[in-house]
């Protein structure tokens, strides 16, 4: 696939940022952008930010791969070093979802909304995906954001069943794609994400606010997989926490968390 490779400065936006950027890492190639920052937390420094061309090892949620050509992506994840209690624990992933929809929104003609729990999609397809790790470091808490975003792919690079599920922005956009000013606006919307959760009493209601505009599933059919279990419903709320509160086609309502539910297309 014809590529120009990322360089650190495509990542940085023009304006100044609070905490994300502090350092840039761009690889041509590591087993997974989130396992470095992990691995690398108690060096790299808080706010450090590694990019990818490709990963041998993609890592997406409940140990699923993510699989992307050299060059046809956004692989990017951004270490943040937290207090235990951080307020940017629990809405991790949703607050990557979101930055990433907000990303895209600005950077090109594509508007992605969110698919539950954290799947960021366009016309009902995966256009991208987060993932959010966290680790002990000493007293405190390395917490990865994981985004990959899926940029020049076309049909044939979407193999099995990615072939009639996922999608990509050269698939969607009217315009010619360049991951440079989507990865610079990225980093824009998280570190403005990060710091208003942080440390503004009113951020966590925002990015909630922020989350339910564009995740259209309150009334939806869903297909849910949880403990072995298959479930079918409609889906009725989703709760403080991000879980999905379905009301089940076998009586009941059930309350599903976003980190041990898998979800069918
Ligand atoms: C996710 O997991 O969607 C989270 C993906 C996060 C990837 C980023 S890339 C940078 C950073 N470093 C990492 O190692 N990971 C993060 P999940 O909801 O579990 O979805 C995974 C499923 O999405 C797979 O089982 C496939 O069905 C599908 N999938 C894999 N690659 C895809 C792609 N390129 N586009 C669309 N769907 C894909």
């Amino acid at each position: 696939m014809p590529y120009r490779p990322l360089k650190p400065s495509d990542l940085l936006p023009k304006g100044p940022l609070r905490r994300v950027g502090q350092h840039v890492y761009l690889h041509d190639s590591l087993p997974s952008t989130n396992a470095f920052l992990l691995a690398e937390a108690g060096s790299v420094g808080d706010g450090a930010v590694v990019a990818a061309e490709y990963q041998t090892a993609g890592r997406g949620r409940l140990g699923r791969r993510w699989e992307a050509p050299r060059g046809s992506s956004l692989l990017v994840s951004i270490l943040l070093i937290e207090p235990p209690d951080s307020p940017l624990l629990t809405p991790a992933a949703l607050l990557a979802a979101v930055a990433a929809c907000e990303a895209v929104t600005a950077a090109t003609t594509c508007e992605p909304q969110i698919r539950w729990p954290n799947d960021v999609v366009c016309d009902g397809r995966k256009l991208g995906g987060v993932l959010a790790e966290s680790r002990p470091l000493g007293r405190k808490r390395a917490l990865v954001l994981g985004i990959g975003l899926n940029c020049l792919q076309h049909r044939g690079h979407f193999a099995g069943d990615l072939a009639t599920k996922a999608t990509s922005l050269e698939l969607e956009c009217t315009q010619r794609v360049e991951r440079g000013p989507i990865a610079a606006a990225l980093l824009a919307r998280l570190d403005a994400w990060i710091a208003e959760v942080s440390q503004t009493s009113e951020g966590p209601v925002a990015l909630w606010r922020a989350w339910r505009m564009r995740c259209p599933d309150v009334g939806a059919r869903v297909t849910l997989h949880h403990d072995a279990r298959t479930y079918t419903g409609t889906a009725v709320d989703v709760t403080d926490e991000g879980h999905l509160i379905v009301e089940l086609d076998e009586g009941g309502r059930r309350v599903f968390a976003a980190e041990t539910t898998t979800r069918d297309w």
